[in-house]
């Protein structure tokens, strides 16, 4: 059976799943396509030969008996009410970082999801899919490096549109370290700070650029990741996990080793779609195969909640200058680690 998926949000990155759901990958075909600027998603179902029916409203998209599961790539607000309306419905959900924009929202579709009594919901953190990130993984648990002590990250991006200012180095850019080291660690978190670093002219007006976040995990583990979305040089990925008998650290993407005009270098990438592009590709695999046995293997909506209320005390830790506790709710033993 050929899994047919309906979108919701057709920007750039809903766009690039389309594209690999229909055309790239095996067992998926996208059907239904749904943004609030219709005339543009009509234009790119004609365009990239996709040719899926436009629904007006995303709610008659989720009911469409020819619809049997959905992505959902609009902006994070929206990601909310649109993915409890298919919790409703009974279908399968594919919902792109973040699940929610605060703790509360997350733990409503946990507690939907429980309701429902059966895992529907998976959330876009496509770096545990990442080769690198897998490889630091197997690393840590081979113990080749003793308990895991420290943690050192950045994540920089050359530059971020004039729309992304306040949290959002918090909550749309750092709401992956969150995930991912906790993933990395098998840990969780208990407490946060964030420092603001003295800022960059290159950073605009509504946004404190760069900025240190610290987290400590419940064995004791320190994580210092810089957040810096205006460092013009590229966009590069850090992490370097200390361990008791040494350290280990994520590989750099590949890149042609280059001795040239007087120069020893490589080119680093500029735009964040190519980082990651490979873990896409596995995770949207993993998720059709998974959604067509009916099961969620991927992050849950618990990991989606547990990034947005770390996420959130991160917020209050920087308005209150100070170290703020992580606070989450019980998990439900539907959720319980394997
Ligand atoms: C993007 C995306 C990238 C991240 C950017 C963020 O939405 O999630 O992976 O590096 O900072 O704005």
């Amino acid at each position: 059976m050929t899994l047919r998926i309906g979108i919701i949000g057709c920007g750039a990155i809903g766009q690039d799943h389309a594209r690999r759901l229909h055309f790239k990958l095996q067992g998926a075909t996208v059907v239904a396509l749904n943004d609030i600027h219709r005339e543009a998603t009509e234009a790119f179902s004609e365009a990239s030969g996709i040719r899926a029916r436009v629904y007006e409203h995303y709610q008659d998209l989720i009911q469409a008996p020819d619809v049997d599961a959905l992505l959902i790539a609009s902006w994070g607000p929206a990601h909310e009410e649109q993915v409890l309306a298919c919790i409703d419905a009974g279908k399968p959900v594919f919902c792109e970082k973040p699940l929610a924009t605060s703790a509360a929202g997350g733990l409503r579709i946990v507690e939907a999801e429980v309701k429902a009594g059966r895992k529907l919901v998976q959330v876009g953190f496509m770096r545990r899919y990442d080769a690198g990130y897998r490889q630091l993984k197997q690393t840590l648990q081979a113990g080749t490096i003793g308990d895991a002590l420290m943690v050192h990250c950045a994540h920089r991006n050359p530059s971020v549109p004039e729309m992304y200012v306040g949290d959002m180095n918090i909550t749309d850019t750092h709401v992956h370290e969150i995930d991912v080291l906790r993933w990395l660690l098998d840990d969780d978190y208990v407490s946060c700070q964030v420092i603001e670093g003295r800022k960059s002219r290159h950073a605009h007006a509504g946004l404190h650029d760069p900025i240190m976040v610290l987290l400590e995990t419940r064995q004791g583990i320190r994580i210092d990741t810089e957040i810096f979305v205006a460092c013009r040089f590229g966009y590069d990925i850090q992490c370097h996990v200390v361990g008791e008998t040494g350290v280990a650290s994520l590989p750099e993407p590949m890149s042609v080793p280059l001795r040239s005009q007087g120069r020893q270098g490589g080119a680093i990438l500029m735009d964040w779609k190519m980082r990651f592009i490979d873990s896409y590709d596995v995770e949207l695999q993993a998720w059709i195969d998974d959604t067509r046995k009916g099961l969620v293997t991927g992050p849950t909506a618990w990991d989606g909640y547990f990034a947005s209320a770390t996420a959130e005390a991160c917020v209050e830790a920087r308005r209150s200058k100070s170290i703020a506790p992580v606070r989450i709710a019980e998990r439900p033993d539907f959720y319980a680690r394997a």
